[in-house]
């Protein structure tokens, strides 16, 4: 059987791939992963010269080890080759779609439902195209639909209700294009919600010198921290990996799990790649030991726990200890600089929610006030360093702060 990812990033292919080769080797029935890299041809040019293979360097405090990675059996490039990637979806032997193609990549308005203003969709809506994620899934889904083959699209990237969102993006792209996709999905295709956790750096330089010392493929390595948790909603249209084997959850309800991922991991995080930035720290294992940045992270976090459902809460406490200690994992050279990419996309999911949510409680929420503070005061000092902002609303955000709006003002103008 078959999995089509699309988004072959470094995450993926230390995440759901290193799940899926670990339940390989328990045996029963071997899956394979097409990859599909949505824009760029680099990664499938290296890729292919190793036959798909490559290597992943784990670490926590003790140090790192490496492992190969081989469940690749190709890596398809969508912008070239969107024709393919739709086959290979419709294949029948294909019977699950994950995809990590970022927040952004979704193209959602902030509220919810498909943002038929974003530019790749509009072009796809005018033109037929494929160039945008969504209109990539409803084509394929389209071609699909005729055997009415069923299909689970499982989505992990670190939104609430992740593959409900997906879902109604498709049935808003399929009621604009007149796909009268509503009754195949209604039947035939499940879209389980998934929590996914591994923190997992951008390949650099030195990772690239640890690796070409061994045997292993040279090309393409990624390095991610040993910890690691998948937590997916039990609703699959067909069969699965055996992932319940090797550490994956499977339950009824994924929201719990993914609010306290989303607000004590990922939104503290934020706080720490901005504020270690300001300090001139370069990794998160640097700008966590600092006195001042890990008492702020902590106060985020604490005012994240107090918004959590009863559930999410029972061990709070020594789940904020673990998430300090992978913070300091010394061994994963996790850049702050990677962290602070797409802010006005990542702060309304990841912060608001929670001084919202103490809002309603009668609370203040200081600690995520400076971090809101701290992603402005870097906003600023990346505009006067002469550096491009790494935000799909860099123009919008380029005059705010210029124009001095205050970091709550900015995320409410561009909702
Ligand atoms: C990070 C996440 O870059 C970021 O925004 O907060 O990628 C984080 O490392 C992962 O969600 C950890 O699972």
């Amino acid at each position: 059987m078959r999995i089509v990812h699309l988004g072959l990033g470094n995450f993926f292919r230390a995440h759901q791939a290193w799940y899926t080769e670990q339940a390989n080797h328990l045996g029963a029935q071997p899956w394979s992963i097409t990859g599909v890299c949505m824009r760029r041809p680099h990664l499938r040019d290296m890729l292919v010269q190793q036959d798909c293979r490559y290597t992943l360097e784990l670490s926590d405090v003790a140090g790192r080890e490496l492992h190969e990675i081989s469940v690749l059996d190709a890596v398809l490039v969508a912008s070239e080759e969107p024709g393919n990637v739709i086959s290979a979806i419709a294949d029948g032997d294909t019977a699950i779609v994950t995809l990590t193609v970022t927040e952004k990549g979704y193209d959602l308005k902030p509220d919810g439902g498909l943002n038929a203003d974003s530019p790749n969709i509009r072009a796809d809506l005018e033109h037929g195209t494929q160039s945008s994620m969504v209109g990539l899934l409803a084509a394929a889904l389209k071609a699909r639909s005729s055997k009415r083959t069923p299909l689970t699209i499982l989505s992990c990237d670190n939104l609430p209700r992740n593959s409900r969102q997906l879902r109604q993006a498709i049935l808003d792209f399929s009621g604009l294009a007149g796909l009268g996709l509503d009754e195949y999905l209604e039947d035939c295709v499940r879209f389980p919600c998934s929590m996914v956790d591994r923190i997992t750096p951008s390949t650099d330089s030195e990772l690239e010198a640890r690796v070409a010392k061994t045997g292993l493929p040279p090309r393409a390595p990624v390095s991610a921290e040993k910890f690691t948790d998948w937590i997916i909603e039990d609703d699959f249209a067909g069969p699965r990996p055996d992932w319940g084997s090797v550490g994956v959850s499977f339950v009824d309800d994924v929201a719990p799990f993914e609010l306290r991922k989303l607000r004590m991991l990922n939104g503290p995080h934020c706080y720490v790649a901005f504020a270690g930035i300001l300090a001139g720290y370069e990794f998160v294992h640097e700008a966590i030991v600092d006195p001042a940045i890990r008492a702020m992270t902590e106060t985020i976090m604490d005012e994240a726990m107090e918004t959590l459902p009863p559930e999410s809460r029972v061990d709070a406490l020594e789940h904020k200890a673990s998430l300090l200690r992978r913070f300091e994992n010394p061994f994963l050279d996790h850049r702050l600089r990677q962290i602070t990419f797409d802010g006005s996309v990542k702060l309304p999911i990841r912060v608001l929610p929670v001084i919202d949510a103490r809002a309603g409680m009668g609370l203040s929420s200081p600690g995520c006030e400076a971090l809101l503070t701290a992603w402005r005061q870097f906003l600023a000092a990346e505009i006067e360093a002469g550096r491009d902002l790494h935000d799909p609303a860099a123009l919008e955000l380029r005059q705010m702060v210029q124009n001095g709006v205050a970091a709550l003002d900015i995320l409410e103008a561009l909702k």
